[in-house]
C-alpha cells in the first residue's frame, strides 16, 4: 500500500536559491513505486515552523523526509551554519510523533554526526531514487535493523524521465536569480583530498532521458540551465554522445556547466559550443601533489583556455590554493599562469572547510602543525560539523599575488556564483 509522505526542502540560502531538484526526482520515483507524496517547498518562506505546522495538521502523514542540501556556506568569508535553523522544523515533526528521515549531499558528507545533532530518526546517503523506496518498504515490514542506509550502493533508476516543474514554483526562484538545474550522472571518480564528493560511484543516465527532461522544461518556458553533476565530463564520450544529442535536439535553450580539467578534446569544446552551453565553470587547483592523481598539468590548463576562446565559451575557474604545506612558489606560479593566460574569471579560495572523514581531515587531525592554522582552537573531539578553515595564506598576500588584477575575484567577499556574473 502506498504511504504518505511529505517531502520538506528547508534550504532558504538566497545566493542563489536553488530549486530542489533532489526531491523532485525523489517526488518521481516515490510515485513510481505508488505512493503519495507532497512537497512542501520553505525556500522563500518568511514562517517556516508555521507553514510545516499547519501541513501537519491539515494531513496526514506517515513519514517526512528532509533534503539537507548544505551543512553550511562552505566559505570562510561570511560563512553561514544552516543545521541550527533545522532544529526547531525537526521539533515541530516529533511533535506529531511522525518518522523523520534525513538525505542529501550535505547530509551524506557527515550522516552519523548530523543524525546526532538533529536526533531524526534514519538517514540515506548519496542517491535516493531507488534506495528511498526499498527503504520505505521496510520500513513498512517494520523490518530495519540500521538507522542509516546507503544510495551509492543501489545507484539510481536510469530509467526514470523526470518530468518536472509542477511541484514547485520556479518563478520565484527566476525572479531572484536562480537557475533550473538538471543532472546527468552522479558521482565522482576525481581524487580532491578536501572533497566530500570524491570517489564517489559514478553511474551514467540515459540521454534520451535527459533530453526529455529538458524538453518538458523547455515546454513550460524555461530555456536557461545549469549542471547538477559533481563534473560534467567525468567521461569524455558520455559528455560528447549528450552534447550531440542535445544539438540534434534543437531545444532552444542555453546551459553552463561545471567541468573538471580532464578528460577533455576539442570535439568537446566545438559540441559544447553548438549545444549552447555558454559557461564553464572549471575546478582548478594550484598545487601539483593535486593535479598529479587528478592527471592534469599546466598544458591541459592552457588548451582549455585555448579551446574555450576559439568556441566562445566563457571560463570561469574556480581556484583553490594553500593546500597544507604548499609552497608559495606553486601558488604564485598558477597565479602567473592565469594572468598570461585569461580565462573570464578567476574565484579565488585559499580558506578550506575541512569535512570529517576526508584525506584532509585524517591529515589535520595527526599534524599539530596544522591543527595551529585552523581558525579555531582544535580540541581531540572535534568532529567539523561546524565550520573549521585550514588556512595557511593571508588575504594580504593574495591580494599581493593579484596586484589588483580585476580578473581575479577571493570567493566570498564579491557575492553570487559564476553564471550571475555573465
Ligand atoms: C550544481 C550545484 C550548485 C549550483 C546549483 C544550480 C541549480 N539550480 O540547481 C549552484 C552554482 C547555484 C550552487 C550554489 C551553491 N552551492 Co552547490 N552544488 C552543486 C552540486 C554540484 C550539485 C547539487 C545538485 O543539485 N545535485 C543533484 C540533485 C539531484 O542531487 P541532491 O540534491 O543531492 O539529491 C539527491 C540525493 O542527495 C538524495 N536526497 C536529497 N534530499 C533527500 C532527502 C531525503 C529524505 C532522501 C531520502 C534523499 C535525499 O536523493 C536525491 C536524488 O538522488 C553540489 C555537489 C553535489 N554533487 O551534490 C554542490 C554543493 C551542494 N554546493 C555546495 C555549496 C557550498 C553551495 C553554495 C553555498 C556556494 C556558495 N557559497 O555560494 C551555494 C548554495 C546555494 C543554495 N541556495 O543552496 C556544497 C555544499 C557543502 C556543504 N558545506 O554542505 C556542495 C556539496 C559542493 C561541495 N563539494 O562543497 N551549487
Amino acid at each position: 500500500m502506498g504511504l504518505n509522505i511529505l517531502l520538506v526542502n528547508p534550504n532558504k540560502f538566497q545566493s542563489p536559491p536553488v530549486i530542489p531538484i533532489g526531491l523532485e526526482y525523489l517526488v518521481t520515483a516515490l510515485e513510481k513505486h505508488n505512493h503519495n507524496v507532497q512537497l512542501l517547498d520553505l525556500c522563500f518562506s518568511e514562517t517556516p515552523k508555521k507553514d510545516l505546522d499547519k501541513i501537519l495538521n491539515e494531513k496526514s502523514f506517515d513519514l517526512v523526509g528532509l533534503t539537507i542540501r548544505n551543512i553550511d556556506s562552505s566559505i570562510y568569508f561570511n560563512n553561514q551554519f544552516f543545521l541550527s535553523d533545522l532544529k526547531p522544523l525537526i521539533k515541530c515533526i516529533k511533535a506529531q510523533n511522525i518518522p523523520i528521515v534525513l538525505g542529501g549531499t550535505g547530509f551524506s558528507a557527515m550522516p552519523n554526526e548530523i543524525l546526532n545533532y538533529l536526533k531524526a530518526d534514519y538517514g540515506i546517503i548519496g542517491p535516493g531514487e531507488v534506495i528511498f523506496p526499498q527503504f520505505l518498504e521496510l520500513w513498512q515490514l517494520h523490518n530495519l535493523n540500521q538507522k542509516i542506509f546507503d544510495g551509492w550502493r543501489v545507484g539510481v533508476d536510469e530509467k526514470l524521465v523526470n518530468l518536472r516543474g509542477n511541484n514547485v514554483d520556479y518563478t520565484k526562484y527566476l525572479k531572484k536569480k536562480g537557475i533550473v538545474g538538471f543532472q546527468t550522472h552522479i558521482g565522482c571518480n576525481n581524487q580532491c583530498p578536501y572533497c566530500i564528493e570524491a570517489n564517489t560511484r559514478v553511474q551514467f543516465k540515459d540521454i534520451s532521458n535527459i533530453i526529455n527532461e529538458l524538453a518538458h522544461l523547455v515546454n513550460q518556458g524555461y530555456n536557461h540551465f545549469h549542471t547538477c553533476d559533481t563534473e560534467f565530463n567525468t567521461n569524455l564520450k558520455f559528455s560528447i554522445d549528450f552534447c550531440l544529442a542535445l544539438i540534434k535536439r534543437n531545444l532552444g535553450l542555453k546551459w553552463s556547466l561545471y567541468m573538471k580539467p580532464t578528460p577533455y578534446s576539442e570535439n568537446l569544446f566545438k559540441y559544447l559550443h553548438e549545444s549552447k552551453a555558454y559557461l564553464i565553470t572549471l575546478s582548478v587547483d594550484s598545487d601539483e601533489r593535486i593535479q598529479e592523481p587528478n592527471k592534469y598539468n599546466y598544458d591541459d590548463l592552457t588548451q582549455i583556455v585555448n579551446y574555450c576562446q576559439k568556441y566562445n565559451i566563457k571560463l570561469a575557474i574556480d581556484l583553490l590554493i594553500g593546500y597544507p604545506k604548499e609552497s608559495l612558489e606553486s601558488v604564485k606560479r598558477m597565479i602567473d599562469f592565469l594572468k598570461i593566460n585569461r580565462p573570464f574569471t578567476v574565484g579565488i579560495s585559499f580558506n578550506y572547510r575541512i569535512y570529517n572523514h576526508t584525506p584532509l581531515a585524517s591529515l589535520i587531525k595527526k599534524d599539530p602543525t596544522l591543527q595551529k592554522k585552523l581558525n579555531k582552537p582544535y580540541t581531540a573531539n572535534e568532529n567539523f560539523l561546524e565550520p573549521i578553515f585550514y588556512n595557511q595564506l593571508s588575504q594580504e598576500k593574495i591580494e599581493e599575488l593579484i596586484d589588483q588584477d580585476d580578473m581575479f575575484k577571493i570567493a566570498g567577499i564579491t557575492p553570487g556564483v559564476n553564471y550571475q556574473q555573465i
